[in-house]
């Protein structure tokens, strides 16, 4: 049996096919016919089918921690949150929800909130992740829509990456566009990043600039144009206002200033205002290196005014383009999922509008004034205000700045209850009432992506144990708090109501309309093909492209220009706290980790949570490459590995998002992010929090690699996670133990069985090697030492695939280090392949000199090429070697 459905994972929304064999197993391979990937996957979509499995899956309802019927833990939440609104009014409840959500759940818990209970108090992680560039689209062209298509970016001659890290953030789309430039000789890419980032090893030009200085580049940008005339005048006069003000805001912005502010050379900045100003085709690409900040929505505006002077926008490969997160980011968008929206891109604040819903609804009350955004949300939660909370496919505790506050907030409110289709999260543990859902596979509705196309995502599992899909679970809860309107017949029937509502009263008024699916029966909608809204009795078969004919949403119909003022980060750099905290994402991890890592694969590229240094920062710090560190801000603390990079931008320090307390102890880098938000978007500054760095010396540092399962810590820095055939645990301490045998038999959980030692013990050094043979075959080692000075990994992964240890692999245990040519592959590069850095090193000293050379010799960047900048980076790194060798 094989499925059509779509990638849970990031917004470039690629199409998979699922296929099931009649043992049960699943694969999934990328679907050729689907628009956006046109059958590539990237290492996450590979591996999808290595995340269904139902280990740590929430299966049955648990109430207090007990499992309950359905009966029961809707009741109890029905009743729950009917009690708090009796008591305290409506806005003493709230929801937040997810970009993770399908349409149709989504659809439906805005319609209860807004509609029903009465409250605006419903946000979503969006707001972490979208909301300036929704509010930017907003103030610009009068609605939050998207311009321009994937086709834009393949057909641009320049394309700039604004804060984004497309390389491993969107890698098919990156990859599309990187094959697009492949053909065009005069295609340019810039990359605009603090940081050197794998995007930039397919770029002609990096600027790594100041932190937080886009508003002032793309202003000296404008002013740039316009000095040299290049601006559409007739586009500007006809089509926009406000660029007499715009322009008065920039006025005698020099390259000169430009760059001195933004910490770069003029050289560069004239090189990247040059090619802009000459190429007509430019695709300005953003993402949360611009949404993430407290002058989020401003650096969007910046960046659009841009395209507004030159009228680059509404045509074939130009325009703006923001980047989507998650999988259905624009779906709740469309549906008014944020605090300050209403459904069908309508608006909250606007009479109009929420009568027409209303009416729609059949609505008893509706919600009137704006909700509480993410951040104030849990601060009400902190303060009581907010009485009963409802938390859906989302995990707070880890990814909301301040995050130990957030998690307190939990632990003091009366009624939490999550639905998640996991049963340990950071989240989940502070939950009274836990509901199982469904998960990626067995759920089925409708996602958007980043180029408004709609898909479908498809169940071809069946629902395990009690879980229940998102949509039903809120219309139960809905039907028994007493709300009409909730009693769909299946999910084809939501999507029918939110198409139909898209186009109620309608006629070209607002951007998003997709009424000409109203209609669809439920075969129809079962056999959807992916299209892009707007898809109406005009555009039957939807709308690649907005603004073509240079009409807005505004009530002029004109785009608007916005004078921008450059503001510095809400909460500057300190003597004390010196360092830039930057956060985001790895190549192979999916946020808080739930479903990627699951898989062996996808942690072998990054095991760890890291802090990357520039070196100066490193040397004053003192900290040191494979040693730890401890970073403290004002609000919080966190242990990560020293990574050492020039590529790292000098006074910054990046850390991924991802670790939290399911995979690693004092890992979780949002107990330290300020809180601090867009004053219009509200969404938080993710990527600026002032920090300071000192080495963290525990007494001493260990890994274990377990065929069995190693208990985790219960407190100090640890990581723990799957590893080839194994386990992997990295763990440090400062009591020592009576005796390390014995404590590392305990680890290995082998306490009792019959086993055969190979130790080698060192105690005046602190080092300790133990491995566990049973029947020839390795069954554990520990490796303990006074620092970080511990051997290869890689390496002993590997020896866990021997069925029999051979005497070279003994011995090679015995001494701590493999004997033997090519034994250690080093770190995986290719996660696909499993191939390591020392493999591909030692391929490219033989003379493979490009990437299709490697990938010929040992597969590495063949399957979904998401590795192809890391083989790039070490050819650069490795070559030069070579030659100085051969000469
Ligand atoms: N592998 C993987 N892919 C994902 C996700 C994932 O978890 N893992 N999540 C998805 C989601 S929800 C999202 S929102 C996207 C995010 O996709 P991206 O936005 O591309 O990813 P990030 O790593 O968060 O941040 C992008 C870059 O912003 C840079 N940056 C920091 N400060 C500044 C600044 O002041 N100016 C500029 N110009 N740049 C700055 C950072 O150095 C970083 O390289 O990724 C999606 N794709
Ligand atoms: N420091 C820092 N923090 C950040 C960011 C950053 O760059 N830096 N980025 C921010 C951004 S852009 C985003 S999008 C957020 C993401 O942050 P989160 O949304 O908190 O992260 P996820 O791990 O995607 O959480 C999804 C949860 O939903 C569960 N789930 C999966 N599928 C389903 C389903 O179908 N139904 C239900 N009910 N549950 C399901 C998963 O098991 C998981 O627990 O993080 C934000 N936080
Ligand atoms: S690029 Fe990767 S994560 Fe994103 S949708 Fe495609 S396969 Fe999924
Ligand atoms: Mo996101």
């Amino acid at each position: 049996m094989s499925v059509k459905t779509t990638c849970p994972y990031c917004g470039v929304g690629c199409g998979v096919v699922a296929r099931k064999g009649a043992d049960g197993t699943v694969s999934v391979e990328g679907d050729k016919e689907h628009p956006a990937n046109f059958g590539r996957l990237c290492s996450k979509g590979s591996a999808l089918a290595e995340t269904i499995d139902l280990d740590g899956r929430l299966l049955e309802p648990m109430v207090n921690g007990a499992p309950a019927t359905w009966d029961d833990a809707l009741d109890i939440v029905a009743d729950g949150f009917a009690k708090v609104i009796r008591e305290h009014g409506p806005d003493a409840v709230a929801f937040y929800v997810s970009g993770q959500l399908l349409t149709e759940d989504y659809y439906v818990v805005n319609k209860l909130s807004k509609g029903f209970v009465g409250t605006a108090n419903i946000d979503t992680n969006s707001r972490l992740c979208m909301a300036s560039s929704v509010v930017g689209h907003k103030r610009a062209f009068g609605s939050d829509t998207v311009p321009g298509c994937y086709e834009d970016l393949e057909q641009a001659d320049l394309l700039v990456f604004v804060g984004s890290n497309a390389a491993w953030c969107h890698p098919i789309l990156h990859q599309r566009m990187l094959a697009a430039k492949e053909k065009n000789p005069n295609c340019k890419i810039v990359v605009i990043d603090p940081r050197r980032t794998a995007t930039c090893e397919g770029a002609d030009l990096h600027l790594s600039l100041r932190a937080g200085s886009d508003t002032v580049l793309f202003n000296g940008l404008l002013a740039y144009l316009a000095g040299n005339n290049v601006i559409d005048r007739e586009f500007v006069g006809s089509s926009t206002t406000g660029v007499a003000d715009a322009l008065a805001e920039v006025a005698g912005q020099t390259v000169a200033r430009t760059a001195a502010i933004c910490g770069l050379t003029e050289g560069t900045v004239s090189l990247f205002f040059d090619w802009f100003a000459k190429t007509e085709r430019v695709v300005t690409l953003y993402s949360q290196g611009v949404n993430q900040s407290t002058s989020g929505v401003d650096k969007v505006n910046s960046i659009i005014n841009c395209h507004l002077l030159t009228g680059r926008i509404g045509r074939p490969g130009m325009g703006p383009f923001s980047l989507t997160g998650q999988p259905n980011a624009m779906g709740g968008r469309e549906v008014g999922g944020l605090a300050n929206q209403l459904a069908a891109h309508m608006e909250l604040e606007k009479a109009e509008h929420r009568d027409i819903v209303q009416r729609f609804w059949r609505a008893p009350v509706m919600a009137d004034k704006g909700g509480l955004k993410a951040v104030d949300m849990f601060d009400a939660v902190a303060a009581g205000k907010v009485k009963a909370i409802w938390i859906m496919s989302t995990n707070p505790v880890v990814s909301l700045p301040d995050a130990d506050r957030v998690r307190a907030a939990l632990e003091a409110c009366e009624l939490v209850v999550v639905s998640d289709c996991m049963r340990s999260t950071d989240t989940t543990r502070h939950a009274h009432v836990l509901l199982p859902a469904l998960a990626w596979g067995e759920k089925d509705g409708t996602v958007t992506n980043s180029e408004r196309r709609i898909s479908r995502q498809r169940s071809f599992l069946p629902a395990p144990g009690e879980a229940r899909a998102d949509w039903r679970i809120i219309c139960d809860v809905a039907s028994r708090m007493g709300y009409a309107g909730f009693d769909y017949a299946g999910v084809a029937d939501v999507f029918r109501e939110h198409a139909d509502l898209s186009g109620f009263e309608n006629a070209g008024k607002r951007d998003f309309d997709i009424s000409a699916m109203a209609g669809l029966d439920d075969s129809a909608y079962e056999a959807m093909a992916p299209v892009q809204w707007p898809v109406t009795a005009a555009q039957p078969l939807g709308t690649a492209r907005m603004f073509q004919t240079n009409e807005f949403f505004t009530p002029d119909r004109k785009a608007r220009f916005i004078p921008i003022v450059p503001r510095p980060a809400r909460n500057p750099t300190s003597r004390e706290y010196r360092l830039v905290l930057n956060t985001g994402r790895v190549r192979d991890q999916w946020h808080t980790m739930t479903r990627t890592g699951k898989t062996a694969r996808l942690l072998s590229h990054i095991f760890e949570p890291y802090a990357e240094f520039h070196p100066e920062d490193a040397r004053l710090a003192g900290v040191k490459q494979d040693g730890l560190a401890l970073l403290t801000s004002a609000w919080g603390k966190m242990v990560a590995r020293v990574v050492v990079t020039a590529e790292q931008k000098r006074g910054c320090v990046f850390v991924p998002m991802h670790w939290n307390e399911e995979f690693a102890g004092e890992g979780r880098v949002n107990a330290l992010v300020n809180p601090a938000v867009d004053p219009l978007s509200g969404q938080p500054e993710s990527k600026h929090t002032p920090i300071k760095a000192d080495p963290y010396k525990p007494k001493w540092q260990a890994f274990i690699l377990s065929r069995n399962e190693i208990k985790r810590p219960d407190s100090g820095y640890w990581v723990h996670g799957k590893a080839g055939d194994c386990w992997r645990l990295e763990v440090t301490g400062n009591e020592r133990p009576e005796s390390w045998r014995d404590w590392a038999r305990a680890q290995l959980g082998l306490d009792g069985v019959e086993i055969e030692w190979i130790a080698y013990r060192d105690p005046t050094a602190g080092r300790f090697r133990y491995a566990a043979v049973r029947d020839g075959r390795l069954e554990g080692c520990v490796f303990i030492a006074p620092n970080h000075t511990l051997p290869s990994r890689a390496w002993l992964i590997g020896l866990f695939a021997e069925q029999e240890l051979s005497a070279n692999a003994r011995m090679s245990l015995l001494a701590g280090k493999p004997f033997g040519d090519g034994e250690d592959k080093g770190a995986i590069v290719c996660s696909c392949f499993s191939i390591g850095r020392n493999q591909i090193t030692a391929e490219i000293k033989k003379g493979s000199d490009s990437v299709e050379a490697i990938g010929r010799c040992l597969k590495a960047g063949t399957n979904c090429g998401g590795c192809k900048p890391e083989l790039n980076k070490l050819i650069a790194a490795t070559a030069p070697m070579r030659q100085a060798i051969a000469s």
